[in-house]
């Protein structure tokens, strides 16, 4: 451990109280959560080093910071203390070990009695209290300081799932229920979505959402957002006596007198099935309804808790393991532009690496110019990252307290990093445009690499380095040119020999027999995906029909609009392309032709399906394809024009939007009959 000087130890102190007043009393952290925990951790090894240096105003003595002043003030009888937290197995083994040894000493508990736990998500969201006086709500307030809270019962009142009356009548005379008001991620998406459509800026994360939902001094804005609450613990109690004496079962009863739980809550016995649980919930973590932090583990008797007692600011039968953190601070080292396949210039942030939900990112996406200037990005900026699972990380905030007075902000750039064309910008659109696009190596290369793709021509042995070194070399300039390629120059390209040479000539061979759906999906038409590509290929049967049409007679096809036809129509009077499919059709591209299919005479026609969750009976892509061949549209997200969802296990965010805008929804039992009786028909 360092030896730390008094002046570190002020100046932690100086650093966490602001973190505190912007997290606490501003809602508006400067820092992610995992940045707060280790200023905390660290200012408590330098209190464990140096207890003489402790005052009464070290931010280890006490929970957050003062309330604003707009709300009323609310003294909470019970203080609404905090929980320490556990960073890995160890941590929690100690914490069991510890508890257990603590037992033993002062009841003579045998030391090695496995202890009953219960495990409960952490939800990332505002601890609140809700007072209620026979049971009718009177006080609902923040936690604020832990002693003193901000009364904001009007805004609680809004939320459907906090009760103005209790249900039944066993309840006491004063019963203060707490708990966690969140914002569903679905919720939160679909309010950023709003916020998108409407040209303003949008939200960081649900948390935050939640927080300055929930300090609206007019409680009509609070009553606008989808806020939750779940209930997780008894505050002040008139007669304890009457209630349950293991946690687990108080919580059983607040739901019967009309709290929402956490259904993925669990009663286990000893410490190992607790890491389990943390291992099974770790994995299921991104497939929930809403954002969790980590596990909440609580000795279930009372009896023992009381025992335990307290330490500092908080309980010593209760932790929290935490989750590794989805939201870190790191340098914004550059900006680079990266384009795309049809000439979209995408800024990507190049980051000092930081480990943020659980791995090493040193890129985030940007999406475009108005997202730099919505984040308000300038040179060297320190930035927030969030990586969410699977998503891929994205920069959320710019932390300006951390920003140089001389920094500049970011500019767009003017011309192709690859070719150099001067980029343009259409009306309307956020995307800088490079509209060289036969010549920019770029786009040739991207081109190729969607051609080959699976869901294309579906050409193995062709990965992308192969690509880039084919058009870099000049060996091709255009998708035609894959199938001039011969054996000697394929075998000659660096981690290429005899074989694979001799395989990726047959995959090319083997590719040649296709549909013209596919084929149509592998030109790389702009807005013409997998599915408007198949309806267009259903609709007219022919390559010539679909080339001949006018822009008036394709928006009789499924799915296309005026800007996807006008797309199509300018994409097939470009001489380049019609000599390129040409080549094509001379190297033996071919498709059986089908007699045109008016898209109406499918049973699915004009239905739109989305498809989610794991499938046991055959995949979802099979899924999407059968839907798809009787006529239906598969999107990729539930909305108000869904039909029906599709939903296997593990269904998560589709799955809950389905249920806020009532879409119906197929379990895999439902859709296999479906297909079994469309097979039939
Ligand atoms: O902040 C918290 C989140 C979840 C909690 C908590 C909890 O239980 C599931 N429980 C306690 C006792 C406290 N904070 C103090």
């Amino acid at each position: 451990m360092p030896n730390y000087t008094s002046a570190q130890y002020t100046a932690l102190q100086d650093q966490i109280r602001h973190y505190n007043h912007q997290y606490y009393v501003l809602d508006n952290p400067t820092v992610p959560d995992a940045e707060y925990d280790r200023a905390m951790q660290e200012l408590q090894a330098m209190e464990a080093q140096h207890p003489q240096w402790i005052t009464a105003d070290s931010p280890s003595q006490r929970v957050g910071d003062v309330p604003l002043e707009a709300f009323a003030q609310v003294q909470h009888v019970v203080p609404m203390l905090s929980l320490d937290n556990a960073f890995n197995g160890a941590d929690l083994q100690e914490f069991d070990r510890r508890l257990r040894e603590r037992l033993h000493k002062h009841t003579g508990r045998d030391v090695d009695a496995e202890v009953v736990y219960t495990c409960e998500p952490k939800l990332d969201g505002i601890a609140v209290s809700l007072t209620y006086i026979n049971g009718v709500l009177a006080v609902g307030a923040t936690r604020g300081d832990g002693h003193t809270g901000e009364n904001i019962t009007q805004n609680l009142r809004t939320l459907d799932s906090v009760p103005l009356k209790l249900l039944g009548q066993d309840y006491p005379e004063i019963l203060e229920v707490r708990g966690e008001a969140y914002m569903p991620t679905a919720g939160f998406d679909a309010l950023n979505a709003r916020l998108i459509a409407a040209g303003e800026k949008t939200y960081v994360n649900p948390r935050n959402t939640a927080a300055g939902s929930l300090r609206q001094l007019d409680s009509r804005i609070t009553a606008t957002r989808p806020l939750q609450l779940c209930a997780y613990s008894l505050g002040q109690v008139s007669d304890a006596t009457a209630l349950p004496r293991q946690h687990f079962d108080v919580l059983t009863q607040l739901q019967s007198w009309g709290f929402r739980i956490n259904a993925e809550m669990r009663r286990v016995q000893g410490i190992q099935a607790c890491l389990d649980y943390y291992q099974s919930l770790s994995a299921k973590r991104m497939q929930l309804p809403y954002d969790i932090d980590g596990i909440v583990f609580k000795v279930d008797d009372f009896a023992l808790q009381q025992e335990l007692g307290f330490v500092a600011r908080a309980p010593r039968w209760a932790i929290a393991h935490k989750f590794p953190a989805q939201e870190e601070m790191t340098q914004l080292l550059k900006v680079e532009y990266q384009v795309g396949r049809t000439g979209a210039v995408t800024p990507v942030a190049r980051l000092a690496p930081v480990f943020v939900g659980g791995v090493t990112v040193s890129n985030a996406t940007l999406h475009n110019m108005d997202e730099i200037a919505r984040l308000d990005l300038h040179e060297g900026d320190t930035v927030i990252i969030r990586r969410a699972g699977d998503v891929i990380p994205k920069v959320v905030q710019a932390v300006t307290a951390k920003r140089m007075a001389s920094a500049k902000p970011l500019s767009a750039p003017h011309k192709c990093p690859v070719c150099s064309a001067e980029l343009e910008r259409e009306e309307g659109e956020a995307a800088l445009r490079c509209p060289n696009g036969f010549s920019c190596a770029a786009q040739v290369k991207e081109a190729i690499k969607h051609f080959v793709s699976r869901k294309a021509m579906d050409i193995d042995g062709l990965g992308e380095k192969l690509v880039e070194a084919l058009v870099d070399a000049g060996h091709i300039q255009h998708v035609a040119d894959l199938y001039s390629l011969n054996h000697a120059t394929l075998a000659n390209m660096e981690r290429m020999g005899d074989k694979s040479a001799t395989n990726l000539i047959n995959a090319l061979g083997a590719s040649s027999a296709t549909t013209l759906g596919r084929f149509l999906f592998a030109l790389g038409i702009r807005e013409v995906g997998e599915a408007t590509a198949r309806s267009l290929a259903l609709h007219y049967g022919k390559l010539e029909n679909i080339m001949a049409a006018t822009a008036e007679e394709l928006q009789l096809v499924e799915d296309v609009g005026p800007i996807v036809a006008g797309r199509i129509v300018h994409f097939f009077a470009d001489q380049h392309n019609q000599q390129v499919i040409y080549q094509l059709r001379a190297a033996g591209i071919n498709w059986p032709e089908n007699k045109p299919t008016p898209a109406q005479a499918l049973p699915l026609t004009g239905t739109t399906y989305v498809v989610t969750g794991t499938l046991n009976t055959m995949g979802r892509d099979q899924v999407k394809a059968k839907l798809q061949a009787y006529g239906a549209k598969v999107a990729g997200s539930v909305s108000k024009k869904t039909d029906y969802l599709i939903a296997g296990a593990k269904a998560g965010s589709k799955l809950a939007k389905a249920h806020d805008l009532g879409v119906p929804v197929l379990d895999e039992a439902e859709a296999m009959a479906l297909l079994a009786k469309l097979a039939e028909a």
